[in-house]
């Protein structure tokens, strides 16, 4: 075991008795989300995750230690100091860790910390991808290079629509990495149910999505599975009242030269103004749908292993 990783006494148990437990990221309650609905929603994605009978193990560096599993107290710091907690992606991690500091896990940096525990199943909201105009900033997300290594499956509501879908989409097809759609032939678009990008292979059930994650490992192919499932369509907002705010977002994303980590926060943080909060609702319900998903993948999981 990593001496660095410090695994909660319940997902430890959990883990060992291969009972099904689900990773959860905490750069969505430090930068994605406004204080107080951003610990409120995190503890109630652990709740979800629970009634369904599975464990939830929220992921976050905790002054220089790789917690898997923190305490509501954590969750209530990670969510009071916001934007002070350094956002930490992989390359973030080694120094927070030496100089005993903390850092909200993007969804790179959690799947890493998640494998290195033996957690097969992670939920988030959306993950980072290729950014518009990337052929001009070459912005990135690592979440991409991350899932192309490391052996989990990723529950999100497609890329988050402030990014290059089609890129983004390429980019994983270039890694090698599945793009599962949970009853959906179409990529999620977050806020939106969908998308005009196919996704890769479209499944019902959470058996299928296990017994794909099981068989992928087994052929020695790894890496992720990322599992995309669009947000309830009551809560999900019209494609193009939503895509009006985000170029709005964007373009003042551009004239204020915001790059590199800060862009994601801001633009989310910009939607939600010109929504009226609209956006925030959105993101909250699409949280929980997927923290249901992937409490039920984790179990289905669990019983073929
Ligand atoms: N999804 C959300 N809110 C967020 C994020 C995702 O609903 O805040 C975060 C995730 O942690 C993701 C990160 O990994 O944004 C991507 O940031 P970047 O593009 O800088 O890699
Ligand atoms: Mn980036």
């Amino acid at each position: 075991m990593n001496k660095y990783l410090e695994i909660n006494p319940e997902v430890q148990a959990a883990l060992k008795e291969n009972k099904p437990v689900v990773a959860l990221e905490s750069t969505i309650i430090s930068h994605g989300m406004p204080y107080p609905q951003n610990v409120e929603t995190a503890l109630k994605v652990e709740n979800i995750i629970r009634n369904e009978g599975a464990v939830p193990a929220t992921i976050a560096i905790i002054k220089g230690r790789l917690k898997v599993g923190c305490t509501p107290e954590e969750v209530d710091y990670l969510g009071k100091e916001g934007a002070k907690i350094p956002k930490a992606s992989r390359r973030d991690i080694s120094y927070l860790v030496s100089k005993n500091l903390s850092g909200a896990t993007t969804v790179a940096a959690t799947a890493l910390i998640a494998a290195m525990a033996g957690i097969p199943v992670f939920a988030t909201g959306g993950i980072g991808g290729v950014h518009r105009g990337a052929e001009e900033t070459f912005d990135i997300s690592s979440d991409l290079e991350e899932l192309a290594k490391t052996k989990i499956a990723v529950v999100c509501a497609g890329a988050k629509a402030i990014l290059d879908l089609g890129k983004t989409m390429e980019v994983l097809e270039t890694k090698g990495v599945e793009v599962i759609g949970y009853k959906t032939s179409f990529l999620p678009a977050f806020y939106s149910t969908s998308s005009d990008f196919p996704v890769n292979h479209r499944l019902e059930t959470p058996e299928e999505i296990a017994s794909l994650m099981k068989t992928k490992w087994e052929l020695g192919l790894d890496g992720g599975v990322l599992v995309t499932n669009p947000i309830p369509e009551e809560h999900s907002i019209d494609r193009k009242i939503i895509d009006q705010a985000i170029e709005q977002a964007h373009e003042e994303m551009v004239s204020l030269e915001i790059t590199g980590n800060k862009t994601t926060p801001f633009l989310l943080a910009k939607i939600k103004e010109i929504t009226k909060g609209k956006s925030l609702n959105a993101n909250i319900a699409l949280v929980y749908n997927n923290a249901l998903l992937a409490a039920k993948i984790a179990k289905a999981f669990a019983e073929i292993i």
